[in-house]
């Protein structure tokens, strides 16, 4: 995301994502906002907010975190909701390993009782260790897991793969993890 919009994007996540009470809008069932009426609430919190600087952020965002509806008047987030919100994605077959970034010490809880969706509403699950390494990073000393996706899939897990390239399901099995050992 471009480095002058972070504090707007981050806004935007929280009000897309989580709360959109806290501007006093609403979302539709799919999480979509009105655009005219998102600008205008936000506006209220930073007055220098339009159209053009929404515009901007989402096409700049470096996860592709926010789409538009194909006619442009509404917006929402790609994924990471905790807000009940349907994204009609449908079932997907997941690549045979995915990789799931987290802190050194959720690791012990991991194992005994899997990955967790915790306030979202998937468990996100990243393609490459580079991805999941990042992400692991945001909660402290990073840790990775290897999914074995290909033995879920078998087993009738469900997977869907949102409209950013973020791998979602409801939940891991201890069974299917394994640490992945990095090389430093
Ligand atoms: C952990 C960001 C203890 C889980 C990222 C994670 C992602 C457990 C934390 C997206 C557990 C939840 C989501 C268990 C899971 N015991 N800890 N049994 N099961 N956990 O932020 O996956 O930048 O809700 O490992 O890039 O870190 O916001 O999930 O550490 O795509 O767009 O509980 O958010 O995207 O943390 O991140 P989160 P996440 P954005």
């Amino acid at each position: 995301m471009i480095e002058k919009y972070k504090k707007e994007s981050k806004f935007l996540s929280l009000v897309l994502r989580h709360h959109p009470e806290v501007i006093g809008i609403t979302l539709d069932a799919h999480g979509w906002a009105e655009v005219n009426v998102l600008i205008k609430h936000i506006k209220r919190k930073f007055p220098v907010f339009s159209l053009k600087m929404l515009e901007e952020i989402v096409a700049t965002d470096n996860k592709q975190r926010y789409a538009f509806s194909e006619d442009n008047t509404r917006i929402r987030a790609n994924q990471g909701h905790s807000l009940a919100v349907e994204l009609e994605l449908l079932p997907q077959i997941p690549p045979d390993h995915l990789y799931h970034g987290t802190a050194s010490r959720f690791v012990e809880s991991i194992l005994k009782s899997g990955l967790q969706k915790q306030t979202r509403q998937y468990v996100h699950l990243s393609t490459d260790i580079e991805t999941a390494t990042k992400v692991g990073s945001r909660h402290g000393s990073p840790i990775i897991f290897e999914v074995n996706t290909k033995a879920m899939h078998q087993a009738g897990f469900i997977f869907y793969l949102s409209a950013n390239g973020v791998w979602l399901t409801d939940k891991v099995l201890p069974k299917y993890l394994s640490v992945v050992e990095l090389l430093v």
